[in-house]
């Protein structure tokens, strides 16, 4: 009688190759974090409308000068590190022409500070076609950093390749961190530019490797020790910026540029970030308040999740694995959540009034979708002091339900990720909250 074995073993093959792949709801994030919600507890979060005497503050005056400022201060160095100072911006090799369906395609090479060993990022922005718009109509505009490199964006075959160091993937093809022609388009699902572009937008990306490689060694070859910051991270002190800081500067300084482009509406630009960019889209929003509309999605730990609910990813294990993206004193307070002099509300707070705009995915469970909206209801206060309503409810949505006023705030259905429908979302928002009022 032959073995049986070899047929099992091939029915087992077939049956593996046929079995779809497991749902993030199914497996929700590494194992051993709490992923049950009557296991969070409870917490108390620090009072948002407080100054640095701990006086309480009533006014929008109140919170321009004393709530916001002392905040800002408190996340630069319990968090994100220090801001870094602006530089002048220069665009170079700069090239126009004509994308996708018509759409204006301008690419350009910044560099940022003086001299030939100044540091550059490369910006790939599209525009409705000329005759699309009214003369001198300006557009307001969405901004993010992305992860694979511009040509991994967007199929069109004019888009540059990054020249740096890019993060392997599965969706790009990377391995050996090195960029290639065969990842054009591999994203393109991330960015729907024909769907914004038609939308009377115009939008703009570049890669977030372009100035500190996204690994925990990266900070040597970051930009960083160029800039007069620690060479190594023996030599970082507690609130050096780290990798988030320093996505969040790159962020400032496409921004300069933009703002000098007569085809941009300078006070209609938006910032916009997926998971860790998510968490720098936030922190961008925080220094730079010529980002007139902030947007996160799914940003999770050290994003829009409040820290004191335990629930996903926590701040252990985030500056663990990613030791780089914070500034050194962060680690601190792992395992202390409770003993945070501020929570993830005061982040979002940092963007009032401006309109916030904050994006879960149901299955996302990692970066903790409740725990993202009940940030925003916390953060609420900031904005009513400017009269304005807010996120308007406490109610946790059903899934695929925008709500929210001055916030919004969407869980969609389905896995960690950005596509269409949540940019769909961000346009309705950004076309009701940034409408050129008489
Ligand atoms: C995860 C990390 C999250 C989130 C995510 C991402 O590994 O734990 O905080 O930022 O990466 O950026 O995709």
């Amino acid at each position: 009688m032959r073995p049986r074995a070899p047929f099992l073993a091939v029915a087992l093959v077939a049956a593996m190759t046929t079995i779809p792949p497991r749902s993030a709801a199914a497996q929700p994030g590494p194992d051993g974090f709490n992923y049950d919600e009557s296991k969070v507890g409870t917490y108390t979060l620090p009072e948002l409308l407080v100054g640095p005497d701990g006086a309480a503050v009533t006014t929008p005056e109140g919170w321009r000068t004393a709530a916001r400022p002392r905040w800002l201060a408190l996340l630069e160095a319990e968090a994100y590190g220090r801001i870094l100072e602006p530089v002048p911006v220069t665009a170079e090799a700069v090239e126009r022409g004509t994308g996708p369906d018509g759409m204006r395609r301008v690419q350009a090479r910044l560099r940022l500070g003086h001299g030939p060993d100044a540091p550059t990022t490369e910006v790939l922005l599209y525009l409705p076609a000329a005759d699309a718009v009214p003369t001198d109509h300006r557009l307001p505009t969405f901004l993010h950093l992305n992860f694979g490199g511009n040509h991994a964006e967007t199929a069109d075959p004019a888009v540059r390749l990054p020249r740096g160091w890019v993060p392997n993937g599965k969706d790009t093809g990377v391995t050996d961190n090195t960029a290639r022609e065969a990842s054009r388009g591999t994203l393109a699902r991330r960015w729907p530019v024909a769907r914004l572009v038609g939308r009377g937008y115009a939008t703009a990306t570049a890669s977030y490797a372009d100035l500190f490689p996204d690994r925990a060694d990266g900070r040597p070859a970051s930009v960083l020790p160029g800039m007069g910051y620690a060479a190594t991270d023996a030599e970082a002190r507690p609130d050096e910026p780290g990798a988030i800081a320093t996505w969040a500067w790159q962020l400032s300084r496409i921004l300069d540029w933009l703002v000098t482009l007569p085809e941009i509406d300078p006070r209609r630009v938006i910032v916009v970030g997926h998971s860790r960019l998510g968490k720098t889209a936030l922190w961008a929003g925080a220094g730079d308040e010529r980002f007139a509309m902030v947007v996160s999605n799914e940003s999770g730990c050290g994003g829009a999740a409040l820290e004191r609910r335990d629930f996903g990813e926590t701040v252990k294990r985030i500056t663990t694995a990613f030791p780089h993206w914070f500034c050194p004193r962060y680690a601190g307070w792992a395992d202390r959540a409770a003993e945070m002099p501020f929570d993830q509300h005061v982040l979002l707070a940092m963007t009032a009034p401006r309109p916030l705009y904050v994006a879960s995915a149901a299955e996302d469970l990692w970066a903790d979708p409740r725990g993202e909206f009940l940030a925003a209801v916390a953060a609420e206060p900031a904005w009513r002091l400017f009269g304005r309503a807010g996120l308007g409810t406490d109610a946790f949505p059903a899934p695929d339900t925008p709500v929210g006023h001055s916030i919004g705030y969407h869980v969609r259905s389905g896995a960690h990720d950005i596509v269409e429908w949540d940019w769909e979302r961000f346009a309705d928002f950004a076309d009701r909250a940034l409408a050129p009022r008489p």
